[in-house]
């Protein structure tokens, strides 16, 4: 018996198997992370069961990089493949500009790696992530060298950002590349994320944000009405 899926998860399924549709033989492909992601890795892995021959798939995260493993997803790296066809990844919000905020699952430097190296960036996600104005329902994560958290914090406060050190129970959340985040309430909201990103990473010590500007190309929604496409 299979176990029934709530509608949200429904949703983000319907989008993970559309995005997976795009994919062609021959495409070195970049696998995202979060559950959305999670279930665009699975449907390309059942697609390359039945017969779809990519040449190799470059995982954001070391729990992607397990579960493409597991699904026989033949696996690459940036080094043999620094270009890739297509990366797929979830976020946390999206604006009408499909300017997003990734990073509520700690990945976010790398799958700005993975992305900043594909010729084409599809966001998969259900409508829950859609907003007018990125910043009021989730808070943007930075990534930061530990060293510099203190002095990083204040900068970003300084910026009118509530900003709080993600922990796991009482112990800071170490990212795959050893670092910390911060996570940064803006009480207004993101009115302009260009401008915010550039103040940001003018911040030594900070090493990337979770604001994801004019690098996605298409998004796809699954939802109670199927599956819609921006772009
Ligand atoms: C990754 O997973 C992150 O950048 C984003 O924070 C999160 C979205 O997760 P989900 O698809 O589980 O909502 O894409």
């Amino acid at each position: 018996m299979t176990a029934a899926i709530n509608p949200q998860d429904a949703w983000k399924q319907m989008a993970g198997v559309a995005a997976a549709e795009l994919i062609k033989d021959g495409m070195v492909v970049g696998l995202g992370t979060g559950s959305t992601a999670s279930f665009f890795v699975q449907a390309l892995g059942l697609r390359i069961q039945q017969g779809l021959q990519i040449v190799g798939a470059v995982s954001s995260s070391q729990v992607t990089q397990t579960l493409a493993a597991s699904l026989g997803i033949p696996l690459t790296d940036l080094d043999t493949h620094p270009e890739l066809d297509m990366y797929v990844d979830g976020a946390d919000e999206i604006d009408p500009k499909l300017c997003l905020i990734k990073g509520a699952g700690g990945a976010l430097l790398r799958e700005k790696i993975v992305a900043s190296a594909a010729k084409r960036f599809v966001v998969v996600a259900d409508p829950t992530k859609r907003v007018e104005q990125l910043g009021h329902h989730y808070p943007l994560p930075v990534e930061v060298v530990p060293l510099a958290i203190t002095p990083v914090s204040r900068k970003i406060a300084q910026l009118g950002a509530r900003v709080k050190l993600r922990q796991t129970g009482a112990t800071p959340f170490i990212t795959d590349n050893h670092n910390f985040i911060l996570d940064c309430t803006f009480p207004q909201g993101i009115s302009n994320p260009a401008e915010l990103d550039a103040q940001l990473h003018r911040i030594v010590g900070l090493v990337e944000t979770g604001l994801f500007i004019n690098m996605a190309s298409q998004a796809i929604l699954g939802g109670p009405d199927g599956v819609q496409v921006f772009q």
